[in-house]
């Protein structure tokens, strides 16, 4: 909206001129979702307490997980709300990407609200059925790839990181396999959620590298200089990255251990969409996978648990997903989460040398 109102009075002044430049309305993106979460946070906590909106820990999982009982969730609506208000200050809201990227994260935090209301506040054992969340999840992301699809008419083909030139047209299975990157980061950053600052802190290290790779490849001259696959009007998508490192480093003030609050269904499932979506449009898809490592290995570690145990009846992990398992170990949950993060810092370095390596 600033974009809108104060670009054009550049005519007048020329100190508004700043406002066409993506790097500076990424910048303030990020310290308005910043300052605004240290605003709106401390309120919106007190609120959910009063509101009685606690969490039910699982009575099954490791025993220091009990003294959480009743800490307010459902804090993603505090991302939420300071990550879409400052996309709509900074971003140009012209740009068609923006909109598809918006109608993601609020749409699968809309699934998440339900399901958090569900096991909350109606106290719904299990929350919504896993199957009809599913459906949810892959019915906005469905929306959303057939939009960028038929009428930004996007490119079809991925890139493999470490592999120069290398590209693979998916042509009609490209739909499929775009709603498959959007569930599947979505549901992966919703099972990394289980320890404090947990998902928040690789969350904002992935964010900050697609901030850097959506201004990359929507930058003409750099695309070419990088031999990556240039994406016209991608770069815009950088503000709402920055956005959601701003959004993600406020609630990691008030979610780092031990936490005030969790960010429930509503954070993890909107900010793990929005990750998704933002490595479809800038066309890293595969990337992903890199950027956002640890949300791959704590759903790996489900898939093998639960493969194993339904084959087997054996466990290959004390307990599924891998943060547990080192709980269980007897790994302090600081020292689990710090060394996440210092993880995901390796990761997110590793996938900006691809743009040199290959
Ligand atoms: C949600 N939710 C946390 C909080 C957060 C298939 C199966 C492996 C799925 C998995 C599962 O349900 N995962 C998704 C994980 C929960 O956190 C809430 O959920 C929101 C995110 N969706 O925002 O509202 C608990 O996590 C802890 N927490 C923190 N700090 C935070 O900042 O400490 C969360 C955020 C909170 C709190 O204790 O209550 C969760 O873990 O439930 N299921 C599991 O993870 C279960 N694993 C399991 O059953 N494994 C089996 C295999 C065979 C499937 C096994 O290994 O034997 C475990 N979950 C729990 N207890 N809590 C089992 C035991």
């Amino acid at each position: 909206m600033l974009y809108y109102f104060l670009y054009p009075l550049a005519k007048y002044h020329t100190v508004f001129n700043v406002f066409q430049y993506i790097t500076f309305r990424t910048i303030y993106a990020a310290i308005t979702a910043l300052i605004l979460s240290f605003l709106v946070g401390p309120y919106l906590i007190e609120r959910l307490k009063s509101m009685n909106v606690g969490e039910v820990v699982r009575k099954d999982g490791p025993p220091n997980h009990l003294g959480k009982e009743g800490t307010p969730t459902m804090g993603g609506a505090i991302i939420l709300l300071v990550l879409v208000v400052s996309v709509l200050l900074w971003a140009n809201l012209a740009n068609p990407y923006v909109w598809a990227l918006l109608f993601v994260t609020i749409g699968m935090g809309v699934i998440g609200f339900i399901d958090d209301y569900s096991k909350v506040i109606t106290r719904k054992k299990g929350g919504m059925k896993g199957r009809t969340k599913f459906l949810a999840q892959a019915a906005v992301a469905s929306a959303a790839t057939l939009y960028i699809y038929y009428y930004l008419n996007v490119d079809t083909s991925i890139t493999i990181p470490f592999l120069k030139d290398a590209r693979l047209d998916l042509k009609m299975f490209y739909v499929p396999f775009a709603v498959c990157v959007m569930v599947g980061a979505s549901n992966a950053v919703n099972l990394t959620d289980g320890l404090d600052g947990l998902a928040i802190g690789p969350m904002i290290m992935a964010a900050a590298t697609y901030m850097l790779l959506a201004y990359l490849v929507g930058h003409v001259k750099i695309a070419n200089y990088l031999h990556v696959m240039y994406v016209p009007r991608a770069g815009e998508l950088a503000v709402f990255a920055g956005a959601m490192v701003g959004a993600s480093l406020g609630f990691l003030w008030f979610n780092t251990y031990p936490a005030q609050v969790f960010m429930g269904d509503v954070g993890s499932l909107s900010l793990g969409g929005a990750l998704g979506t933002l490595a479809v449009i800038t066309k890293n898809e595969v990337l992903l996978l890199l950027v956002g490592g640890i949300f791959v290995l704590e759903a790996l570690s489900v898939i093998v648990q639960v493969a194993s145990f339904k084959l087997t009846g054996k466990r290959v992990f004390a307990m599924a997903p891998i943060h547990h398992h080192y709980e269980l170990k007897g790994w302090p949950e600081p020292k689990i989460i710090v060394r996440f993060w210092i993880i995901s810092i390796i990761l997110a370095l590793m996938a900006i040398s691809t743009l040199k390596i290959r």
